[in-house]
């Protein structure tokens, strides 16, 4: 079956003021489309376009050569932003405030405190040049890392494409597209007004089935 375009969970202006209208409407029914559609086009006649896409770019290795490339990009696209959606909600109705419980813990563990942690993962899609993802990630043994790749690229395939590996629960879209309309290049603004929309119940559930402790 192909890769379909998933429903936004909310409304496009649902994440306002922190990130607009206008730049969701583009960033899902353009950007994530065309991410889908070339991952279907590229997959097309292949055994990996009946896979799920996160099986798929696990899997980039095995790809014909001349397909890696575009599925790389393409189902890598359509991976991140799947998560991307599912990771934010509406300020003060989901979006926002601070994790609790394990995740909580384990973000302590690892950085010392929320503010630090924040400092970090901001830092890390600060210093990506270009375009690209910063993630908090599950590794194994449970403990969270803070990464970061260029393009498309997901930890989950693996350091030796991505850079980084681990089991990402948080991702946050660094791309110009992802903040040109209302924070032109102002990225460390985008970044710091990000954390109203982060919807952390999500992210513990993300942590929890990657066997994060
Ligand atoms: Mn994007």
């Amino acid at each position: 079956m192909p890769f379909t375009l998933p429903a936004l969970p909310y409304e496009k202006n649902a994440l306002e003021p922190h990130i607009d209208a206008a730049t969701m409407e583009i960033h899902h029914g353009k950007h994530h489309k065309a991410y889908v559609d070339n991952a279907n086009k590229a997959l097309e006649g292949t055994k990996f376009a009946d896979m799920d896409p996160i099986t798929v770019i696990k899997s980039l290795a095995d790809l014909p050569d001349d397909k890696r490339g575009p599925v790389r990009n393409n189902a890598g696209g359509h991976v991140n932003h799947s998560m991307f959606w599912q990771i934010m909600a509406a300020p003060g109705n989901g979006g926002g405030g601070e994790p609790t419980g394990p995740l909580a813990a384990a973000i302590n563990a690892s950085f010392g405190s929320f503010a630090a942690f924040k400092e970090k993962f901001q830092d890390a899609g600060a210093k990506r040049f270009g375009s690209g993802w910063a993630w908090l990630c599950v590794m194994p043994g449970g403990k969270v890392e803070i990464c970061s790749t260029p393009n498309q690229d997901n930890p989950l395939m693996g350091k030796a494409i991505a850079g980084c590996d681990g089991t990402p629960i948080l991702g946050l879209d660094v791309w110009e597209h992802a903040y040109y309309l209302k924070y032109q290049n102002k990225r460390p603004d985008y970044m710091a007004a990000w954390w109203n929309v982060v919807n952390w119940a999500k992210v513990s559930e993300n942590f929890s089935n990657a066997g994060g402790k």
